[in-house]
């Protein structure tokens, strides 16, 4: 116990050990994976003997080009988890040309399947190499080297044999950071226990679990939300956030990173407990992961509004939207009420925030 009376926080390895979860099942939104692309064939040296042709001239063909490793988004895949287990992408080789000015045939890309939301890094210089989105988006992650010139290529004049090729270039080689982003334009924000998880199934088909006890929730969920027959949004709900989160207690922010494109945040507070205590102790953690993200457009749900007085809830609400500057709506995700109100505004507060998705995204 602290000096407070109060339990000490949790640390993310206490939690996953209460759990026993194995060691790959811990958080995997991250991998270091060593790429390298095939390199280049190397050009020939071979000169036409035929029968009746026996000098007949230099005939070295050209090398093929590597393979390119390239990382394409799947939309049925949703963790980095496989890369844990293959952490080398290796693209083919290019062939050599070969005599009778044959090309060496160019080596099979490696195409590499990565979920929605995935960006890669070069470990070394930091630079970003890729942030896939959309399904079938792809990009080369490591670059082929070309194939060499065969000896056919430098015949002239005055060198009628050229015993000359050259060799393939090298593919490119380097360690890639992976970080993975769900890609969702509102986010759920809370203390555990508050009703992120119910939320997210009374609203969309996602079913993440739900259980009366903190940190259920391990990673991020999606769903996608039906607003009418032609609108939706996908709606993210994370790990619960707790005071000191920021500094590593309970699961810790880094969760929050998957909200880092959503335009929208919905704080989801317990009516049962303490609101306007629980709302100061998320927003300052989301300010602590990033200050642009506390500022960005968001909306307040107190929910548990099936435990409270109706009355009492709705004074909550007003007292909280006049503090928070925030609409604030009373809802119960576990009876379904009040829900409507609530997606009508996330939906017009996302559709008014279309237009600026860009600047509201700086990394
Ligand atoms: N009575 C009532 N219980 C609710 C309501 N919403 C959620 N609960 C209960 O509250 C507990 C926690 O719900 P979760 O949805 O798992 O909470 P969470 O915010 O996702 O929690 P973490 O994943 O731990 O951060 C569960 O026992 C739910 O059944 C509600 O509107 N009314
Ligand atoms: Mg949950």
């Amino acid at each position: 116990m602290s000096r407070d009376g109060r339990a000490p926080p949790l640390r993310a390895r206490d939690l996953a050990d209460c759990y026993n979860l194995p060691e790959p099942m811990r958080f995997i939104d991250e991998a270091r994976v060593y790429v390298q692309a095939g390199k280049g064939g190397d050009g020939a040296i071979a000169f036409l003997r035929e029968k009746y042709r026996p000098f007949g001239g230099p005939a070295g063909g050209d090398g093929g080009r590597g393979g390119d490793v390239v990382f394409e988004v799947n939309e049925g895949l949703s963790t980095l988890l496989d890369f844990k287990y293959k952490p080398r992408l290796i693209a083919r080789d290019g062939e050599p040309g070969r005599g009778k000015q044959q090309y060496g045939h160019k080596g099979d890309d490696l195409i590499v399947r990565v979920p929605p939301g995935t960006l890669a890094f070069d470990e070394e210089s930091g630079a970003m190499l890729a942030d896939l989105v959309m399904p079938g988006e792809r990009a080369i992650i490591a670059k082929a080297g070309a194939g060499g010139l065969g000896n056919m290529h430098f015949v002239s004049s005055t060198r009628r044999a050229p015993r000359i090729a050259t060799p393939g270039t090298m593919g490119e080689r380097r360690w890639v950071r992976m970080e993975l982003r769900l890609v969702a334009e509102a986010g759920l924000v809370g203390l555990p226990n508050a009703g992120k998880s119910t939320l997210l199934r009374a609203l969309s088909a996602a079913r993440p679990k739900v259980a009366p006890y903190p940190f259920t929730t391990l990673k991020p969920n999606l769903g996608r939300v039906r607003v009418s027959d032609d609108e939706s949004f996908t709606l993210a709900d994370i790990p619960g956030l707790i005071e000191g989160a920021h500094l590593g207690h309970g699961l810790g922010i880094r969760f929050l990173r998957h909200l880092k494109r959503t335009r929208l945040l919905v704080y989801v507070l317990d009516l049962t407990g303490d609101p306007e205590r629980d709302f100061a102790i998320v927003r300052r953690e989301v300010a602590a992961f990033d200050p642009a993200m506390a500022a960005r457009p968001s909306l307040i749900a107190l929910n548990k509004l099936d435990l409270t007085e109706p009355a009492a809830a709705e004074r909550i609400a007003r007292d909280l939207a006049r503090h928070s500057g925030l609409e604030a709506f009373a809802i119960s995700a576990e009876a379904a009420l009040g829900l409507e109100p609530l997606v009508a505004a996330i939906a017009a507060r996302l559709a008014a925030a279309n237009a600026p998705a860009a600047a509201a995204c700086p990394s």
